[in-house]
């Protein structure tokens, strides 16, 4: 268990007066115990109450290790592990349930009056998740550099002119290589046009002279997200383009300079957003400037113009500003930033310089 971790969790339902609750997320679940397990459809839960109860109901399927801070409540495929859960949980007060439990177990929850009433519980963990402790900040560190070296190797690649999806295979190993045990999510790599529509699906695009090439990439290793991107030209670079990779570097760093305790997200929206907009390409920035990020790629939180909250010290998220024009070019330059006591410390370190690949 991760017991620090766990009592944070405890105060923050205290503060909400939430006396019981249920955490049915893996990445929420090993946030709390260490342990990564995928249930697929079998039940899974964590049950908590303020007094300091943790149970793990868990199917005899998944072994796993015995924790003496955890109590472990295992069912196997011929019991209904409902039934067993309802003896633990308090009738009286009202339960937790996370956002993605199957909605399947939470009616039969209702059906069988096990609680008197249930709410959504996972803003509780996941606003205690947004602030990360220094177990996660330094794998977090690390996790980002792997992506800086790994962003190196691959810059290097596109002289070769492969295609899109080929970059994307090769990529895999790269990060076998630095010590990552894969993608945090699936790499966008997106040449010339591709580069414009900012979700592209990598498919068999080869090079032309004069493209953009958004490189956005990240790995996963003990569990914890990296994410960067970086964009380069192939060959040559018009005028109109080289431009809009300087709106988008200054709109980048104008961004990264607001984030310090006390700012609020949609503040470092706004330093991003404003400065291309004032450059006349708002309406072709079309997302928001960023998200939390830590053992899931998108972690609760994110950088846009309708998040009032506040920044503080702990908190990791990306800033990633771009400028896509339709049929034409896309631009966007990614960092991942750690809040500091402070104010700024960046995680990605290999070059925002603009680079023409020959
Ligand atoms: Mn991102």
């Amino acid at each position: 268990m991760k017991e620090k971790r766990v009592l944070r969790i405890i105060e923050n339902m205290q503060k909400h007066n939430l006396k019981q609750m249920i955490v049915t997320s893996p990445a929420a679940i090993f946030y709390l115990t260490g342990k990564w397990i995928e249930p697929g459809e079998r039940l899974l839960a964590l049950y908590i109450n303020v007094e300091g109860d943790k149970r793990l109901f868990i199917n005899e399927l998944f072994p796993i290790d015995k924790d003496e801070d955890l109590d472990l409540i295992i069912y196997n495929d011929v019991q209904d592990p409902i039934n067993i859960m309802r003896d633990f949980i308090n009738r009286d007060q009202i339960l937790g349930i996370d956002k993605n439990w199957p909605s399947h177990f939470l009616i039969k929850f209702m059906e069988n009056n096990i609680a008197p009433g249930y709410v959504n519980s996972s803003p509780i963990v996941d606003r205690v998740r947004m602030i990360k402790d220094e177990e996660e900040i330094a794998l977090m560190r690390e996790n980002s550099k792997i992506n800086d070296r790994v962003m190196s190797k691959l810059v290097a690649l596109i002289a070769k002119d492969y295609d899109e999806k080929k970059i994307c295979g090769i990529l895999s190993e790269l990060y076998e290589e630095e010590g990552a045990s894969g993608f945090s999510f699936h790499p966008l790599i997106a040449y010339g046009k591709n580069a414009a529509e900012p979700h592209h699906d990598s498919d068999k695009s080869r090079l032309s002279t004069g493209d953009s090439v958004i490189l956005d990439i990240g790995g996963r290793k003990d569990n914890y997200c990296s994410d960067m991107t970086r964009t380069v030209f192939y060959k040559e670079l018009s005028d109109e383009a080289k431009n809009i990779y300087n709106i988008v570097l200054e709109a980048n760093l104008e961004a990264i300079d607001k984030v310090k305790p006390g700012a609020r997200f949609c503040d470092i929206d706004r330093a991003a957003r404003g400065l291309i907009e004032n450059h006349g390409y708002g309406k072709y920035f079309t997302h928001r400037t960023g998200h939390n990020i830590g053992i899931e790629v998108h972690d609760f939180g994110d950088v846009s113009a309708v998040n009032e909250d506040i920044v503080q010290p702990g908190m990791i998220f990306s800033i990633e500003p771009g400028i896509y024009l339709p049929n034409k070019l896309g631009v966007r330059i990614e960092d991942l930033v750690l809040v500091t006591e402070q104010g700024v410390e960046v995680l990605n370190s290999y070059t925002k310089k603009l680079q023409v690949i020959e």
